[in-house]
């Protein structure tokens, strides 16, 4: 009986894998909007999980690479991740139920704006191996990919690869390396995702999640409307 009850509660408890860094910095006041709201400051703690002012929400919040991994094993119920994120790590076993509408970008092509020719294969760096290979593919190229982990407009400038794939804001980081934007692959927002296990058996629970988040996101578009007219 005991067991049942414990049981009960665990499987009704919804965790959310949230992506530190820039992204979480947008999400925390989108989070608080819905009124869900940390029990201590996360940029103070060192905590990897949080509780809320929900008895039954938990945040985690982790690399950004990770969460959808989290979320497609169902150790996460949700996650917030960046599109770019998903897709370079193909995101099965989840649904993405929500654009947040936050740390929106482009991920770009790029190339020298003063261009060496090309010596034998195109050679493309990039930490998104995946997306790269696909683009490429889908454009009928054949690339050699470089895996990089960081400052990827470097590789250019030292002759370690032609091309980069990366995330183009502003567009100054490409500039400021005598780089200039190229092809758009793909416009980048951050999304909401649902483990598809947890859409199933905790449905009552993330529903109203989702809604709340979803007139949050609303909210917060309007708001921007009313202060650029
Ligand atoms: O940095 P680390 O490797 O630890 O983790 P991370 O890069 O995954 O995390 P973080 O905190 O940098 O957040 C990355 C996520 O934010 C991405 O997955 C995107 O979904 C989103 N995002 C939005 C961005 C940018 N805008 C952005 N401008 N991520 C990175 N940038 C970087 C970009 O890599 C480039 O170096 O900013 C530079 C370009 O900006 P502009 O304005 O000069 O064009
Ligand atoms: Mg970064």
């Amino acid at each position: 009986m005991t067991m049942t009850m414990t049981q009960t509660t665990a499987s009704q408890s919804i965790t959310i894998a949230l992506s530190k860094g820039r992204i979480l910095k947008e999400t925390l006041p989108l989070l608080e909007q819905a009124g869900i709201v940390p029990a201590e400051d996360i940029f103070s703690s060192r905590k990897l999980i949080f509780d809320t002012n929900h008895q039954h929400i938990k945040l985690l919040v982790i690399r950004a690479t990770d969460v959808p991994t989290y979320v497609e094993y169902g150790a996460a119920d949700m996650g917030v991740s960046g599109k770019d994120v998903l897709l370079e790590h193909g995101a099965r076993d989840m649904y993405e139920p929500l654009d947040l509408n936050i740390a929106r970008c482009r991920l770009m092509t790029a190339g020298l704006v003063d261009p060496k020719p090309v010596q034998g294969r195109i050679k493309v760096a990039s930490k998104f191996v995946n997306i790269t290979k696909r683009y490429f593919a889908s454009q009928g190229q054949q690339v050699d990919i470089i895996k990089l982990y960081g400052a990827m407009e470097l590789a250019p400038i030292m002759g370690l690869a032609d091309y980069i794939v990366d995330i183009v804001d502003t567009g100054n980081t490409l500039i400021a390396n005598g780089m200039q934007p190229l092809d758009m692959i793909a416009p980048i927002s951050t999304r909401l995702v649902v483990s598809k296990a947890a859409m199933k058996m905790k449905h009552a629970q993330i529903q109203p999640i989702i809604d709340s988040l979803s007139e949050a996101v609303e909210r917060a578009k309007i708001a921007a409307a009313e202060v650029i007219s």
